[in-house]
Order: structure tokens, then C-alpha cells, then sequence
């Protein structure tokens, strides 16, 4: 098949996500085309089979907001009538779906057709679809859509739930790990052994937005740190970095906190930590948790959204109430002070992301939806 992928090129499960798909569905001999602003953060320069299509959005004094939507449409027509794809993958609806559905009928006769399959991720769907200013636009796409898949069922009931939308039927299909990659005993772990001198590391990796709490990160962390010798990595940049820098100065524990900025591969780092720490308000999947869990990091974090479809409560981490700062520092510490524990649980987080999560039978699921798409289009009268 020929296929076409949009997604937010930067940081960010759902680029993530769409990169390490493309990846693999060129892998098992499919033509895979991204159509971004900007090289995605996962995608290598050279693979086989993949082209990257940059949309230009150009710039004119007039455009106090550059239309990129619209030129986001023009080049996935572009691709579509030049390479003749098959499919289109938006990540996230909003703007990708709705600029696909604009290419499709900028399409001409004989210029080819193409089948629009949309991926919802998460916030697109529980705070920006919602928002008012863009509530109709979100239900108009994803009723557009051929086939909408979402990352948990929490997504999926929350997309009937807001939407209620006519006509669609979004089959849920998870996030994915390389089994290989995350395998903690592959990697040698980059942090140098007199920076961490034997200590507990505790990790956390997000784009440091409000929805993930990182001040909680930190609360969490200076109660750990407390009772076991600990130092906190926090992998990533956004909004709230500068407030969880705070949080570790006005804990005293500032210290012990390593912010070491966005880095684009994690799995080395992820093979040298002992917990995983996610407090996040919502979280339609935990992407993150799921990479951690693969390296055989137990996840202590707040039960919200779908993460509890990830980390399973008292076998593979601990759930608490969002904002349960001390529950989370108890099972932390506890966990931190019985080794036994942590390696049958370490053992058993690997374990269940591979029989769950793993990416030949995640992208199986996708592919088969491409060609159900297809055949359903060939079909129609
Ligand atoms: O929806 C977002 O806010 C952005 C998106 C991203 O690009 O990081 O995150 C969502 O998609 C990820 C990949 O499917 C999920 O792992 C994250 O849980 C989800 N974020 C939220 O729901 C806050």
C-alpha cells in the first residue's frame, strides 16, 4: 500500500507514535510518505520507502496567523496525485483531518482517490475538540473520516461521549513498543556513574505541559529522596519546566533533579532507572509509561484516563489518585526498599508490554484497517 502520514513532527506521543508506525509499515514493504512541517523527531534521515514532504507554509505581511491548514491540504493533494497513495493517516484531528478531507475533494477527476484514516490521541479529543472554538470542526473530521481508531478505550468512550458522532465507529487500537529497543540489557545507561553514585533513579519524560502535573513529579520525588538516596531525571522541555526547577529549589531538593532537556532517544536512559513516575490529570494512553514498563521500569503513578489500560495496578506499577502525592511516595519508597519486589516486579512490566504492546501485532491492526478501508471504498456502489 501507499500511505501518507500526518502528524505533530516534535515532541510528543502522538508524533512518536506516527513515526515509529511509518517505520515499521515501510519495513514490512509498504511506501510510506510524511507530510509535516518538519522532519519528525523519530524519523532517521534515510530509510527505505520513506519520503518526507515538507509543508511550506510561506509568509505573507497580511497573515497575522499563517494559514497552515490550508497548506497543509495543498501538499497532502500534492502527494496523494503524485504518488497516488492509498491511504492518508492523520494523528490527531485537528487541523490533520480536516486538511485531508479539504485534499480529498480538492482532488480532480483522474487525479486519484484516497482513503482518510484518522487517530485520536488524547487531548484533540478531551480538551481542544472540546473547546468551543473548535467542537464542530473535531465532530465534522472525524465523521469524515473513513476509519477513526483512538489509543484506549477511555478515548473511545470519550469520543461517543463528547461527540456522539453519526456514523463512526472507532476501533481502539493501542500504542506499540520495539520489543528489541527497549530492552534494558542492550543499552549502556549514558549518565555517568560518579554523577548518580549509587543512588535510586527516578524518572520522568513528558513535554512538560500543565495536564502532567510535574510539580507533583517533584513533590513525589522529595519524599522518596527523603528516605532512600534518589536523584530525579526529568527528560523533556515545555510550559512548566520552570516550575517544577521551583518545586526542586523550594523542596530543597534541587540538588538531586537532573533536567536534562528533550532527547530524542530515551531507551538507553530508560534502561538506567529504577522507577518511572507519570502524575499526569489525564492521560488517554501514557506512551511514556509504556516505554518505561517495556525497559522494565515499574511505573508509580495517578490513576486517570487510560493509563490504567497500561500499567497494571500492584503487578506492573502502582496507581493512586491524581494529586495523591503521598500514596505515590509511599509505594515509591516501598518498592525502592525491597529489591525482591522490584525485580519480579521489573521482570513482569517488560513481560506485559511485550504480550500487550508489541509493534508487529499493533501494526498488523493498522494494516488490516487499511485494506477493510480500501475494500469497503472498492465496494461501494
Ligand atoms: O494529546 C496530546 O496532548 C498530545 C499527545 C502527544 O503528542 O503527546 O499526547 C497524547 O497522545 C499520546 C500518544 O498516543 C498518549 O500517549 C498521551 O497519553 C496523550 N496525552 C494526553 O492524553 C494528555
Amino acid at each position: 500500500m501507499k500511505i501518507g502520514i500526518t502528524c505533530y513532527p516534535t515532541y510528543g506521543g502522538s508524533g512518536a507514535v506516527a513515526t515509529e508506525l511509518g517505520i515499521a509499515l515501510a519495513a514490512r514493504g509498504h511506501e510510506v510518505h510524511f507530510i509535516t512541517y518538519q522532519q519528525p523527531f523519530r524519523l532517521p534521515s534515510f530509510l527505505p520507502r520513506v519520503w518526507f514532504h515538507e509543508v511550506d507554509v510561506g509568509r505573507y505581511p497580511l497573515f497575522e496567523f499563517p494559514p497552515y491548514d490550508l497548506a497543509l491540504a495543498v501538499r497532502m493533494h500534492e502527494v496523494v496525485r503524485d504518488h497516488q497513495l492509498d491511504v492518508l493517516h492523520c494523528h490527531y484531528a485537528i487541523p490533520h483531518a480536516t486538511s485531508a478531507w479539504i485534499a480529498r475533494e480538492m482532488l480532480r477527476e483522474g487525479e486519484g482517490d484516497v482513503r482518510l484514516v484518522t487517530t485520536l490521541h488524547g487531548t484533540d479529543i478531551t480538551i481542544v475538540g472540546q473547546d468551543r472554538s473548535f467542537y464542530t470542526i473535531t465532530r465534522f473530521s472525524i465523521e469524515k473520516s473513513d476509519a477513526v481508531t483512538a489509543v484506549s478505550d477511555y478515548l473511545r468512550d470519550e469520543t461517543y461521549q463528547a461527540f456522539g458522532c453519526v456514523g463512526c465507529d472507532v476501533e481502539v487500537i493501542p500504542n506499540f513498543i520495539n520489543p528489541e529497543l527497549y530492552d534494558r540489557r542492550r543499552h549502556v545507561f549514558p549518565i555517568p556513574a560518579d554523577v548518580i553514585m549509587g543512588r535510586k533513579v527516578l524518572m520522568h519524560i513528558s513535554n512538560f505541559r500543565p495536564v502532567k502535573r510535574v510539580r507533583d513529579i517533584v513533590r513525589v520525588f522529595a519524599q522518596v529522596n527523603a528516605q532512600v538516596p534518589s536523584v530525579l531525571v526529568m527528560i523533556g522541555d515545555g510550559p512548566d519546566r520552570v516550575d517544577a526547577e521551583a518545586e526542586a529549589r523550594e523542596r530543597g531538593v534541587a540538588e538531586h533533579v537532573l533536567f536534562l532537556g528533550k532527547i530524542d532517544t530515551i531507551a538507553p536512559l530508560l534502561a538506567g532507572a529504577d522507577l518511572f513516575l507519570l502524575t499526569s490529570d489525564n492521560e488517554s494512553f501514557g506512551l511514556s509509561a509504556l516505554e518505561a514498563l517495556a525497559s522494565g521500569v515499574p511505573v508509580i503513578g495517578a490513576r486517570a484516563g487510560g493509563l490504567p489500560e497500561v500499567v497494571t495496578d500492584g503487578e506492573t506499577g502502582f496507581l493512586h489518585p491524581v494529586g495523591d502525592i503521598d500514596g505515590m511516595a509511599a509505594s515509591a519508597i516501598a518498592l525502592l526498599q525491597d529489591p525482591a519486589r522490584w525485580a519480579s516486579m521489573s521482570a513482569a512490566a517488560a513481560a506485559d508490554a511485550r504480550r500487550r504492546f508489541s509493534e508487529d501485532a499493533v501494526v498488523a491492526q493498522y494494516e488490516a484497517l487499511y485494506e477493510r478501508t480500501i475494500a469497503a471504498a472498492v465496494a461501494r456502489p
